[in-house]
């Protein structure tokens, strides 16, 4: 059976409205993996290790909403994959770059592994994921957390649409 998942889609480097585009293309076209819908982007300020940064590069994000017969672990490798081909270098945690995507739900599952948790640990106390999720998607519940709507309520301060 299909899963629905929720990905985020965000990068400060580069093209950003370019690199999501051809990221989501890279998504459609993924054996096992439809994209169901997608949302507004949004411009944010960089969440740093130190804190919010207002000189870093802004990051520009999205969510979009898949339906896939991947399993988590493998739908993670796939998109690493694309990351890569988008010139993601990793080099410190939080750090800069041209594309990052995570998964944010795996339908209703949880999960804390080595490589993979879920739902993604910070989304809920993220304006540059629950903002857009709840654009895209007005009756969303976060797994542990609730409506979706009423978290991007408390943080849309933070982001704004471009
Ligand atoms: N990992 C565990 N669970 C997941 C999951 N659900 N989805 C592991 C994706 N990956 C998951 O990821 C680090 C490790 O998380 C991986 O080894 C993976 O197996 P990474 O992409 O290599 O590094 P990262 O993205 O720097 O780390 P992390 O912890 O995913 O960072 P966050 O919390 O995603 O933060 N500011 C703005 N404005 N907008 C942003 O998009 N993003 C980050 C990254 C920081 N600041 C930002 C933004
Ligand atoms: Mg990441």
């Amino acid at each position: 059976m299909p899963e629905q998942a929720v990905l985020a889609i965000g990068g400060n480097l580069g093209d950003r409205q370019k690199t999501i585009k051809s990221a989501i293309k890279h998504i459609k076209a993924l054996e096992g993996v439809e994209v169901i819908k997608k949302s507004p982007l949004f411009e944010s300020f960089a969440a740093t290790a130190e804190g919010i940064d207002e000189k870093a590069p802004r990051y520009l994000n999205g969510v979009i909403q898949i339906e896939t017969v991947l399993k988590p672990g493998v739908l993670l490798t796939k998109l690493r994959e694309i990351e890569t081909s988008h010139g993601r270098v990793r080099l410190e945690r939080w750090g800069s770059r041209t594309l990052d995507i995570d998964i944010i739900t795996y339908g209703n599952l949880i999960k804390d592994g080595k490589r993979l948790t879920l739902p993604h640990p910070r989304a809920y106390e993220r304006a540059f994921v629950v903002v857009p999720w709840a654009a895209m998607d007005p009756s969303a519940k976060l797994l542990g957390h609730g409506s979706v709507a009423a978290l991007a309520e408390d943080l849309k301060s933070q982001v704004w649409e471009v």
